[in-house]
């Protein structure tokens, strides 16, 4: 870890010095193309193409990429979300790269430079956002409800839930398990969702109650829970935001016992 962090600010600091000797030598240099989410797992691969008056003009070249908007002035460490460095042997570098999986929506600003270049030349790429959507059908406000997306790096998107029950997960290209849920039902769970449209609709789903304890099994945990609450104003037990504990959440418990998140829904 600490190994990384030196390189990076290694790199940082070369890169600094780049700026600093472009301002020195005047020559140009042209971002010929910038095109993101062209392979195969399109939405994570960039490729940037430079090309430079002459390869002695620019020795040494270097791309930088930064979330639109960041102020170069106060570059933080993890701001930088790519960079690197080529000897020019040729007038023009192209630089393939990979974001991090976290890293795949919205725009970045690209710049590249290099010593001889009078100016670093920047310019900026998007990925499409993709959007997870569906309908939670739940007792209550279903704005309680959540909706998550998880990649395959552990790296978790939440969605918003609206009164009606819909919701939507702004996302990344990318697959992800998305789980469902409220206080006081069993989660649903998707697995393997492949977010590579521009809609994907999970369709509709209606939650099962009486999972209180959120343990994905709805047992004597739920049951005593519901019980020693009962009559009482207790929301983690009220599953359906009517501000008491009662009958409904008693025959939520008993209607659905032995249930279990991982089968019931199947
Ligand atoms: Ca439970
Ligand atoms: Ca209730």
């Amino acid at each position: 870890m600490m190994k990384k962090l030196s390189k990076i600010l290694l790199v940082m600091a070369l890169t600094l010095t780049v700026f600093f000797a472009m301002m020195a030598v005047a020559s140009a240099a042209t971002i010929k193309s910038v095109e993101a989410g062209v392979a195969a797992d399109a939405g994570r691969t960039i490729s940037v193409t430079v090309e430079y008056g002459s390869p002695e003009a620019a020795q040494q070249s270097t791309v930088l990429v930064v979330k639109s908007g960041t102020a170069l002035a106060t570059l933080q460490d993890s701001d930088i979300k790519y960079i690197d460095q080529e000897a020019v042997t040729d007038t023009a570098v192209t630089y393939t790269f990979k974001l991090l999986e976290a890293d795949r929506t919205g725009a970045y600003d690209v710049y590249v430079g290099g010593t001889g270049v009078d100016a670093p030349e920047d310019t900026s790429f998007s990925f499409d956002t993709k959007k997870i959507i569906g309908t939670i059908t739940v007792l209550g406000d279903a704005t309680k409800a959540t909706a998550v997306a998880t990649d395959a790096s552990a790296i978790s998107v939440n969605g918003t839930v609206k009164a009606d029950g819909t919701y939507a997960i702004e996302v990344g290209q990318g697959t992800y398990t998305v789980v469902l849920g409220k206080a006081g039902y069993l989660y649903k769970t998707y697995e393997n969702v492949a977010a590579n449209a521009a809609e994907v609709n999970l369709g509709e789903i209606t939650l099962i109650g009486g999972d209180f304890s959120g343990d994905g099994v709805i047992d004597i945990d739920d049951l005593n829970g519901v019980l020693m609450n009962y009559k009482g104003k207790v929301a983690e037990f009220d599953m359906n935001d009517d501000d008491v504990v009662d009958i409904d959440e008693l025959n939520a418990v008993l209607g659905n016992y032995k249930a279990e998140a991982a089968k019931a829904y199947n």
